[in-house]
C-alpha cells in the first residue's frame, strides 16, 4: 500500500513536470496562427514554414497552421502566444506598438524609402531592437515578412490631406496609428480586421488603408472604391514561436526553427512582390479608382507630432537615426 501510495505520488509529481521537460524523442503538435488566406503569400510562407520544421525535426514537431483567422483575431492571437496556446504564427508589427516600444519606430509614417531599405532596416539594426522587446512580452521572433505599402482607401476619392478631414477612418489597434490619424485632420477608429468590411458597408466608417493584396484578398475594393497611394507606412510582419515552445526546444531545434523561419521569409518576399502586381491589377479591373500620388509632402509635412511623441526617447530616436543612415 505504502508503496503504491510513493509510486503514485512520483507519477503525479513527473506528470506536473512534463510540459517543462525537453520532449526530444515524443512527438509535439504546434498551432500556429494566420489572420490570412492559405493562398496568400504569408499563408505560403507558414505553410513552408511548417513543412520544413516537420521534415528536419522528422515530424517530432507537427505543425499545424490554421489560416484565414480561425484561432481569433490578431490582438487575441497576439495574447494566446503570449499564454503559449497559439504556438506560432505571423503578426503584423502595429498591434504590438502598445506592448512593445521599438516596434513603433518601424510602423512611423514615411520612414523607409523604398522596399529595399525597409527590409535592411528590419534584417539588421531593427530587427534586433524590435526581437529584444518582442522577448520581453514572450514572443520570439524569427525571421521578417514583408508588410507592403499601405495606402488609404475610401468610398470617396482622396487627393489631399484636406480631404481626410473627419474622415472615418479603420486603423489598427495602436495610439501611434490613432495620433497619425489625426495629424491627418481624420477621425481614426481601432477595428479588427475582420470587421472592415461590414463596417465599410454600414457606413460605420468611410475609410481604411492597407496594402494592395490585403484590400484585394478581402474584397475591401467592393465597398471601398477608392484608393489613394499613400504609401504612408510600410511596417514589416513577424514569424515567431511562443517563449513556452522556445524554452523547451533543444538547440539543435532552435537551429531547425530559425533556418526554416528564414527560408519561409524568402518565399514570401517573392511571392509578396507578384502578389502586389496581380492585387493592383485585379482592383483596376474591377473598376477601382486609383489614385497616384506623386508627391508626399504636404502629407509627410503633417507626421512631425507622431515622430515628436513615438520617437522620443533617445533608444527610439536613435533608431529612427540610424535607420535614415542606411543606404
Ligand atoms: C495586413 C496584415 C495583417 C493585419 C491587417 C490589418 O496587411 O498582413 O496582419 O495587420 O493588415 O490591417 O489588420
Amino acid at each position: 500500500m505504502k508503496a503504491m501510495r510513493a509510486l503514485r505520488a512520483v507519477a503525479l509529481a513527473a506528470a506536473a513536470l512534463l510540459p517543462w521537460v525537453p520532449a526530444t524523442g515524443q512527438a509535439q503538435e504546434w498551432r500556429g496562427w494566420n489572420i490570412h488566406a492559405a493562398d496568400y503569400p504569408n499563408g505560403r510562407g507558414l505553410d513552408r514554414f511548417g513543412e520544413l520544421v516537420m521534415q528536419r525535426t522528422n515530424n517530432r514537431i507537427r505543425m499545424r497552421t490554421y489560416h484565414s483567422a480561425q484561432l481569433g483575431q490578431q490582438d487575441e492571437a497576439i495574447q494566446q502566444m503570449r499564454l503559449g496556446s497559439i504556438d506560432f504564427g505571423n503578426f503584423n508589427l502595429s498591434p504590438f506598438n502598445n506592448l512593445a516600444p521599438s516596434t513603433n519606430v518601424v510602423t512611423l509614417p514615411f520612414l523607409f524609402r523604398n522596399v529595399a531599405h525597409s527590409h535592411a532596416a528590419i534584417d539588421g539594426i531593427a530587427g534586433a531592437e524590435i526581437a529584444k522587446d518582442l522577448e520581453a512580452i514572450g514572443i520570439i521572433a524569427l525571421a521578417w515578412y514583408d508588410g507592403g505599402a499601405r495606402s488609404v482607401y475610401s468610398t470617396r476619392p482622396i487627393r489631399t490631406p484636406a480631404d481626410m478631414r473627419g474622415l472615418k477612418i479603420r486603423v489598427q489597434t495602436s495610439d501611434l496609428w490613432i495620433d497619425l490619424m489625426r495629424a491627418l485632420g481624420a477621425n481614426p477608429t481601432p477595428l479588427p480586421f475582420g470587421e472592415v468590411f461590414t463596417s465599410l458597408q454600414s457606413g460605420v466608417i468611410d475609410a481604411a488603408e492597407n496594402n494592395y493584396p490585403s484590400y484585394e484578398s478581402t474584397r475591401h475594393f467592393e465597398v471601398a472604391r477608392y484608393y489613394t497611394t499613400t504609401e504612408h507606412s510600410n511596417v514589416p510582419e513577424v514569424l515567431a514561436v511562443s517563449q513556452q515552445r522556445w524554452r523547451r526546444a533543444s538547440e539543435a531545434e532552435r537551429n531547425i526553427l530559425r533556418d526554416a523561419a528564414r527560408e519561409s521569409a524568402t518565399l514570401q518576399r517573392q511571392l509578396w512582390a507578384e502578389r502586389e502586381r496581380v492585387s493592383r491589377q485585379r482592383v483596376e479591373a474591377a473598376g477601382v479608382t486609383v489614385i497616384e500620388l506623386t508627391d508626399r509632402s504636404p502629407w509627410s509635412a503633417l507626421m512631425e507630432p507622431v515622430y515628436a511623441k513615438y520617437a522620443a526617447t533617445p533608444r527610439l530616436s536613435g533608431m529612427v537615426q540610424a535607420i535614415r543612415a542606411l543606404p
